[in-house]
């Protein structure tokens, strides 16, 4: 069985790809090194798509990677689906266009939380909380990160493991970067697939993710594999699709290498008792204030409830940032460092409340 599904596979690369006489053998093909700056040349039509995933192997191999694998990775295919989400996902940017007036919405933030952060999935959080104790408190206690944030990541990425994708990383990831929109990011990323073949992270078969390259239980792009992946377990493997205890050890150290301090809550929502200019607002390093100068401007919590009094004594001493997402309308947070971190994960302040706020409720929920 084994030798027909290769042959079959040689058969199927050969139509795709084209196989010279030469090639037919298994001995390894050279592929020329193309520098990483360089730019394809030709024209972007469906005939020339196997061209440029050779153009994207020759990067590859300007990386590292070794031939060996490279020649190994055949059947990738252009994925019509991936251009068109990656469209939707373009025209709603261009609605955003800082040219255009901006549309201020009062009720961003609040629509956003409604849509994600939904009471059912608080509960499953709860059920699965207790199904996943040990590796999660594995996790938490090796990379110093609670437990609820942990939880909440990988219940907002992949609903607790379930919606992980079913496309071809390679194929989807060549399929964009010839697309052009974004090439100088998926081309990178179809380079640290390649990589991550090369050292055996995972098999091809298993290489599967969202249809713009995001992959297991995490949701890492292959970048994120590379610099994040933890092996939980101490089995040598960075399972972040089946196994739990990678996952949570890969979400745990990604938090931690960008800084997390498992001292610290995310923030708090707050009010602002008078008008403050929106250059107030925004994390960048410079505008960390404490909570006395945030108070001084009129900045104070928005409630008192005994798990927000208890952020508020945890943050007392922090450097913390006021954050408004839907600018100067809506709500705004006082945030910690631990907040910036999890911009680093998805430079998204919605996403970032949203997981704030969903730890919150786990922790009050379970107990912690
Ligand atoms: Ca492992």
């Amino acid at each position: 069985m084994k030798k027909i599904s290769v042959l079959s596979t040689t058969l199927l690369s050969c139509l795709l790809v084209g196989c010279s006489s030469s090639s037919q053998s298994s001995s390894v093909k050279n592929i020329p090194a193309i520098s990483r700056h360089a730019v394809y040349s030709k024209p972007r039509t469906p005939d020339n798509f196997n061209d440029y995933v050779q153009f994207l192997k020759g990067k590859a191999v300007a990386e590292g990677v070794s031939l060996a694998t490279l020649n190994t990775q055949n059947n990738i295919r252009y994925v019509e689906k991936a251009v068109a989400l990656d469209r939707v996902q373009a025209g709603l940017a261009a609605r955003r266009d800082p040219n255009q007036p901006p549309m201020l919405n009062p009720n961003g933030t609040t629509n956003y939380l409604n849509k994600v952060l939904t009471n059912s999935k608080v509960n499953v959080a709860e059920e699965r909380y207790w199904e996943v104790q040990v590796p999660l408190q594995r996790a938490s206690r090796r990379y110093g990160v609670q437990q609820e944030y942990i939880l909440a990541l990988w219940g907002m990425e992949s609903s607790f493991g379930h919606y992980q994708g079913s496309y071809d990383v390679l194929s989807a990831l060549a399929t964009l970067a010839f697309d052009g929109r974004r090439e100088a990011l998926f081309s990178k990323e179809f380079v640290n697939a390649m990589k991550m073949l090369d050292s055996n992270y995972i098999q091809r078969p298993k290489m599967l993710g969202s249809w713009a390259g995001a992959m297991g239980q995490t949701q890492f792009m292959p970048s994120a594999f590379l610099n994040y992946a933890a092996d939980g377990n101490g089995d040598g493997e960075k399972d972040i699709w089946t196994n739990q205890f990678d996952t949570f050890a890969s979400i745990a150290n990604y938090l931690h290498t960008v800084g997390w301090d498992d001292k610290l809550p995310w923030g708090i929502e707050v009010t602002l008792n008078q008008p403050l200019d929106l250059s107030f607002s925004g994390i960048e390093k410079n505008k960390a204030r404490s909570l006395r100068d945030w108070q001084a401007q009129g900045v104070i919590p928005l409630s008192f409830s005994a798990q927000e009094q208890a952020k508020l004594t945890a943050l007392s001493h922090a450097d913390l940032w006021l954050v408004r997402p839907d600018k100067q309308v809506g709500r705004a947070f006082l945030v910690s460092n631990n907040f910036r971190t999890i911009l680093d994960w998805n430079k998204s302040n919605y996403f970032a409340v949203s997981i704030g706020m969903f730890a919150d409720r786990i922790k009050e929920r379970v107990g912690l």
